[in-house]
């Protein structure tokens, strides 16, 4: 019997996936996320690519000690029993120079892709999905923009406006432009989705798991299940497979009311290790290059 991460009361999960965490990079909460691994089980872990960001950590390094927690707990996971599978993503696609290699490290398998077989019999291909990026193209996070953020794209357009007039420059409308990029990327996305579902259905499957658009979702696709599990960056979702076979998405930010504008958590870990950060300057929430 495996031995629990969590502290009793909480659900334990006959499969877990997650992706896009992007450690290594300020935009990754990974408070959340160390909250959401310590209190679950699983029987299985995915880890569905874009994991460590290795494309900013050439540049620059964000660690804190909610980081170290991350990895501490992925492994405590697997020394605990739970089978945990990391598929590299584009974003750690380092670690795709080792796949043929067969690599295994505490625990955790690498693979370039791997098949989940559901509680009902359903053949799951679990995939990061970057491999299907030509249907993108798009800035997806412009799809992600809250009312918020549109809301004052509109005041600083009005301002903007001000300024080509007296310039003696035409009315340009950044409103219709957002809305044509809205637009644009919300198709590109079904393409995604579409392409994806169609990757499933050539190799035989009866459906796929993926992540890397940030944009979590469990649908139909052309006759396929379709799930995304999201990210933790711009949002903190988890997809998981209960006993019973169901599927669910889960918003650990939602359900535990945690709020995007607070300060991060500070974790008591062990080693009560400073945030570390060095070379260059660091932005805040960066939008997500996919
Ligand atoms: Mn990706």
């Amino acid at each position: 019997m495996n031995v629990s991460v969590s502290h009793g009361l909480q659900p334990r999960y006959r499969a877990v996936f997650i992706s896009d965490t992007h450690l290594g990079t300020r935009g990754c909460r990974s408070d959340f996320l160390a909250d959401f691994l310590r209190r679950m089980s699983c029987d299985r872990l995915f880890l569905v690519g874009d994991i460590i960001d290795g494309w900013r950590l050439r540049k620059s390094w964000y660690w804190d000690a909610n980081h170290d927690e991350v990895l501490r707990l992925i492994l405590h996971h697997a020394r605990s029993g739970a089978e945990v599978t990391y598929i590299p993503g584009n974003h750690d696609e380092m670690f795709r120079a080792w796949l043929p290699v067969g690599l295994e490290v505490g625990g955790i398998r690498l693979r370039k892709d791997a098949v989940h077989v559901a509680a009902d019999g359903r053949r799951l291909l679990v995939m990061h999905g970057d491999e299907f990026d030509s249907v993108v193209r798009y800035a997806k996070f412009i799809a992600l923009l809250g009312d918020g953020a549109y809301v004052s794209a509109l005041v600083v357009n009005r301002w903007f406006n001000v300024v080509r007039r007296r310039l003696g420059y035409p009315y340009w409308s950044l409103s219709a432009w957002l809305k044509r990029q809205v637009k644009e990327a919300v198709k590109a996305i079904g393409r995604f989705e579409a392409a994806l579902a169609n990757e499933a259905r050539r190799r035989g499957f009866d459906g796929v798991v993926c992540g890397h658009i940030h944009h979590a979702e469990m649908r139909e696709v052309n006759g396929m299940l379709y799930m995304n599990d999201g990210d933790w960056v711009e949002s903190c979702t988890a997809l998981v497979e209960h006993h019973d076979g169901r599927f669910e998405l889960v918003d650990w930010a939602a359900i535990n009311r945690l709020s995007f504008l607070a300060p991060k958590l500070e974790h008591a870990s062990s080693t009560g290790a400073k945030a570390s950060v060095v070379n260059g300057p660091q932005l805040g929430r960066e939008p997500a290059s996919v």
